[in-house]
Formats: structure tokens, sequence, C-alpha cells
């Protein structure tokens, strides 16, 4: 109940249950002190579950409480992430859940709305006793950071004059931010996706690059930070090109001005403030801004980059006292993608600064660099808002050809990496409502609830109702041959690749292979002889179900531990499955699906998954777990291959095939599912 309407105090009834909290009374600031006295009245001619709430000894909340109420938070900027860490060491420090709920109710009163989320999320994803716990999808907690301020309006309309049961779902306009004049706005149904923008906060949120060590330190982390972002540059390059639109320019001159604008129509509900935009044209300017203790000039991120780039060429990182520490096959992209964030785990953060999340910070203070105007970041500057702005991409674009500089100086695979002796794959084809090899797809219009972010409003659900792309579910169909001579478990890997580039020309397979999507990884045994193997789109490892991002309505906070509470934590990280195919074109956009099977027992890790949320840990990796699967990530297509035709490429336990993405300009609504 903390998590919803934010900004209201817990005590007055929070949630559609009713639930009050009783406060101490030495908890109520201030300008609510007088209240405190009248509480009984309204228990007794109300039916509201009363909370009596503990009354502790408070720690200290002096770090936490520097940041004002009413303002903007975001983890890129030092002083706020040693702020939130210094509150997430409190949560998780708690004596029991008791105790936690008496912190909360006195935080909630005054520690800033975004950051007691942020923190307390951690807290409640990290805790022995809070781990199945739910945390509420932000869009619920503060659609404020995913849709157009104009929704908010025209809800409260809704909800102070129509009672629940009778109220209209409200609609979320879409394509609102430019004009067709902007050929970016094409791509804005995907940079501007809920879900999308979902999974980034979720992502970061189990990912944290700087609190407490046992936190950040989770396995292959740094790793994963290259390959979910390397798949995100992928996929949105088959995105624009099935919109005519180029590649992503990488953004590797800092001194280069921004041609990409971005005007962001979000109001921060929290801090009564508009979104700044960045105008077309803009450069990155050395930031002076002490009252964010920020200084930065963009040298520094030169020199940081150059930095980077020479441990890369000489294939080893300085760490303090001068040594080198080489960057080896198997855990080199770890260390950099630690370096580069950079996390605190990164090997000298000294030498190689922090140029990833530099690059956001600068960027998102372009148009204030020194804060004359006394305005806040871009969406650039909040991991919940990045992937909104076409700058993004460029950066990360730019982020990921580094670390693909890396890739190219490993050795490349081999059949002894590739082959799987004894296992043919004759086939793989796809079998949807589209036809046979073809994947349709369609807008499609869903409903999320915004009734837990709208305070002090009258209570009851408030629908909002978007458009958003979606796909046809499919089926893959592979056909695999087992001359072994006895059962064999093979660990299935299907890639999904643009065949031809921006103007039409057949893509080189060395571009092929990083533009290659995942869209499923799963183990299968095989039996001796032929084998059919029937696997559903909604079961991709890549992707959580739709109703998952967006969570489903009924679950409320249930006990620790139950199998539905569980579903919210870790498992709300995952790539939206809405999103799992490209738009694709009226005409049909060709790919190439691709599907590898390689030894599972060369692959696996030993481990006990069962009652973890594991089903979109390619991605995302399992809570608690190693990430289960010991090959780079991406692979077979994490590096340059050996030959420079995919044909060539194939071996007899990998397959492909000729698909189409045909996409239907009509929208449907939303059908349950699972
Ligand atoms: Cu996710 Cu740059 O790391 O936004």
């Amino acid at each position: 109940l903390f998590f919803d309407r934010p900004t209201e105090p817990c005590f007055m009834q929070k949630g559609d249950d009713k639930t009050v909290f009783q406060l101490p009374e030495h908890y109520y600031p201030d300008k609510y002190r007088a209240l405190s006295t009248t509480l009984s009245d309204r228990f007794g001619t109300d039916d509201a579950r009363v909370v009596p709430v503990a009354n502790i000894g408070l720690p200290d909340l002096s770090v936490p409480m520097q940041l004002p109420y009413n303002e903007q938070f975001s983890l890129f900027i030092q002083k706020h992430r040693e702020m939130a860490g210094n509150l997430i060491d409190t949560f998780v420090g708690m004596r029991n859940v008791e105790d936690l709920t008496s912190l909360c109710t006195y935080c909630q009163l005054r520690i800033n709305p975004y950051m007691l989320n942020y923190c307390l999320s951690v807290a409640l994803l990290h805790r022995d006793d809070t781990k199945g716990f739910n945390v509420p999808t932000l869009v619920q907690t503060f659609p404020d950071k995913f849709m157009d301020p104009k929704v908010f309006r025209k809800a409260r309309e809704v909800s102070n004059v129509v009672t629940t049961g009778s109220r209209m779902p409200v609609e979320i306009p879409t394509n609102l931010t430019a004009s067709e004049l902007e050929p970016e706005q094409r791509v804005a149904y995907f940079r501007e996706d809920i879900g999308v923008n979902l999974h980034h906060w979720h992502w970061h949120l189990v990912y944290p690059f700087e609190t407490d060590f046992a936190i950040v330190n989770k396995d292959r982390r740094g790793e994963l930070l290259y390959y979910m972002h390397q798949q995100i540059i992928a996929r949105y390059t088959s995105e624009r090109f099935c919109n005519g639109l180029g590649r992503v320019v990488r953004y590797t001159n800092f001194r280069a001005p921004i041609e990409e604008a971005y005007f962001p129509k979000l109001d921060s509900q929290v801090a009564s403030r508009a979104w700044p935009p960045r105008f077309a044209g803009s450069v990155l300017r050395d930031l002076d801004r002490p009252v964010d203790r920020i200084r930065i000039e963009v040298s520094e991120l030169e020199r940081w980059r150059d930095r980077v780039l020479q441990a890369i060429e000489e294939n080893a990182v300085i760490v303090s006292g001068n040594r080198k520490v080489p960057l080896t096959e198997e855990t080199g992209i770890d260390v950099l993608g630690n370096l580069m964030e950079s996390s605190i785990l990164s090997p000298n953060r000294g030498y190689y600064g922090d140029l990833h999340n530099m690059g956001h910070v600068i960027c998102s203070y372009a148009h204030d660099p020194d804060h004359r105007h006394l305005e806040q970041y871009g969406v650039m500057g909040d991991s919940t808002t990045a992937m909104r702005d076409p700058f993004f991409y460029r950066w990360h674009a730019f982020v990921d050809d580094v670390f693909d500089l890396h890739k190219t100086k490993l050795p490349k695979y081999g059949n002894d990496r590739l082959d799987f002796p004894g296992i043919r794959v004759s086939s793989i084809s796809v079998e949807g409502p589209a036809g046979s090899n073809t994947f349709g797809t369609q807008w499609e219009q869903s409903m999320v609830d915004l009734a837990r972010g709208l305070d002090f409003t009258p209570r009851g659900s408030v629908l909002a109702k978007f458009t958003h792309l979606q796909h046809d579910e499919f089926t893959y169909v592979i056909e695999v041959n087992n001359t072994s001579g006895a059962a064999a478990m093979g660990m299935f890997r299907i890639f999904l690749a643009p065949v031809n580039d921006e103007s039409g020309q057949p893509l080189r397979f060395e571009e092929q292979r990083r533009l290659s999507i995942e869209l499923d990884k799963f183990s299968q045994p095989l039996n001796a002889g032929n084998n059919t193997i029937r696997r559903n789109s909604v079961d991709s490892s890549v992707t959580i179900p739709y109703e998952r991002t967006f969570m489903d309505q009924t679950a409320r906070p249930g006990d620790p531990g139950s199998a539905a509470a569980a579903e919210f934590d870790f498992c709300g990280c995952g790539w939206p499955h809405h999103l799992l195919i490209p738009k694709g074109t009226p005409q049909g956009f060709p790919m190439v699906l691709f599907v590898m099977v390689s030894n599972w027992n060369d692959d696996r890790v030993e481990q006990d998954t069962v009652g973890t949320c594991n089903d979109a840990a390619s991605y995302c990796g399992i809570r608690d777990r190693k990430y289960p699967d010991k090959r780079a990530m991406g692979f077979p297509f994490d590096r340059p291959p050996q030959e420079s035709t995919l044909s060539d490429f194939l071996r007899p336990n990998m397959s492909i095939r000729q698909c189409t993405v045909k996409f239907t300009d009509a929208t449907r609504i939303r059908q349950q599912r699972r």
C-alpha cells in the first residue's frame, strides 16, 4: 500500500480495500498533526481496516531527507544515488517486516516519493523476509512517467464525476510527440511504448550499479548490461528498417551537434514541472550544477572513452598500483560492462570513470548545463524515460560498438564450439494465423488501471486505454534427427535477423549477426531418431506475458513466498511480449529465422531453479542464481564469424528459414489469454 497514491498520506484510506495506518503521534508531520486527533472519529464512522503502526526508535534519515519532497529523482545523479543508497541500507537493515512497515509510514510523509518508491522496491527485492512481496509496476504508481499529462486531467474528471463501474476508459493518445514531418516519429510507437520503458526501468531496478555491494554483485551483470542493451539496439534497428529509416547512427564524436530533437510532453506530477525538451542541433556542454553536485566536462568523457578503447586495444585494464589485468575470453566482457557503465564493480573507476552513465547525464542537461534556468534533466536522465529519446539509441549504439571491438579480438568460433555431433536440424518453420513462415502484426488496444497513481481523488478503478504493437501468436516447428544412437539433451537457440538494409541491399553476414534478435532459448530432450519439436511463441525465454508487464489488476500484495506474489518482483523484468516481433511492413518485411541446437551438457549451469521465476532469463537472468547458460550471451552471434556468409556458417545442427513479417494497419481489442 505504500506504493499506492504516492503523495497521499498513509493515514488516509489506501487502496480499494480501505486500509488506514494508525500512526504514533510524533510520526505526523506538522501540517497533518491536527488530523491525528480526529482519526478515531473517522475510524468509527468508517468500515476501514485499521493497521496500528508500531512506535519504533527511528533511524537517522537526515541523508535521504536532503532531497526535497517535490523534486525529480534520478539514479544517474551521484548525489541522489548516495541518498538512495543510504535509505536502501536503512530499509534492508530493519529487523523485521513490522519495523520496516513502521519506518515506511514515517518516510511516506517525508521522503521524496520517487526515491521512496525506488528504495523500497530495491529493499523488498533483496530482503529475505520480503522476497515474495509485490512491487507494483511503475506505470500504476507513477503513470506520469509514461503518458501524456492530459490523461490525468481526464482521469480526475472521470473519477470525480462518475461512480466506479460506469466509468468509461480514458484514452491515452499515441503519436503525440511529433508530426509526420519528423521521420523519427515513425518509430515512436517503440520508443514510447509503456512496456518497453517498464522493462528498462525494471532491468535497472534489478541491476543497480551503485548501492550495497551484495546487491550490485550479481552473476555476469556487466555482461548482461552489454547484452540486454545490444539487443535493444538490434531490435530498434529492425523497427527502423520496417519504417523506411536507416540504421541508428552511433554517437562517437562528442562535439557533434545532436540532430535528433525530442519534446517529451510529459509532466512530473510530483515535481509539477514539464520534462524539458532538447532542440535539434543541441550540443553536449560542460556541466556545472552545484545544486546537483555535478561538475563534468565533455573532455572528461572523451578521456574516459579513449582509456576504455586503449584497454580493449591492449586486451587489459589498468587496476590500482598500475597493474594490468587481462580481459579474458570468459570474463572480459563482464569486466568491460561494469567498467563502462560504470558500476561499483568497475576495476578502476578513478581511471576509466563513468562513461555510459555520464553520457546520459551530460545529454540530459544539454538545455541547462549550469542550472541558470533552474531546469531539471531531460528524459535521458532517468532509466524510466530514457528509451523515449532517439538519442538513447545513438548513445547506446556507440556503447555497443565499443563492446563489439572487444568481441572482435576474441577467438572466432570453430567446429569445436559450434558443432553438436550426431544432431541434425533438418528444418525450422513457423505456423500461425498469418500463414506459414509469416509473422502477422497489427495494433492492439489494452487497458491499464491508473487508480493507484491518482492522488487525492475518489476511490475506484480508473482505466486508461492505450494502443501498442502486437503480433499473432505462432508456433515454431523444428525437425531434429538424433543419429547419436542415444537420447540427448539439446539447447535450442532461436534468432531472427533482417535480410536487407535500409536501401534494400542484402546485409552482409557480419552486419546481420549484430542485428540478430534473440526470440527464444530452451532445452529439450531429443530421442534417438527423428524428433518434431513444437514450441509456442508465448513461452519465449526473452519475454514476460503482457499481463505481467502491466500487472494483473486483481493481484494485491500476498503472502511472501506465495506463487502468485512471487510473480511480481524479479519476474517483472522481461522484454514485453507484445514487442517480440518487429512491426514488419504491409508488403511483408523479409527476415531470416535461425535455430541452433547446442549440447545442453556443455552449456548447462548446475543449479536449482524450481520456484524461482526464470521465464525471462535471456535479458534478465534469474534471481539469486547464475545466468542459466554457460555460453557467451548472444552465442553464437556475439562475435565476428570465420565465415563470410550465413550459409557457410551453418553446421548440421543449425537451420534457417526465410520468413516475412506482415503488418496489418488495423487495431484489435485485447483478448484475455493465458
Ligand atoms: Cu539502460 Cu543506458 O543503461 O540506459
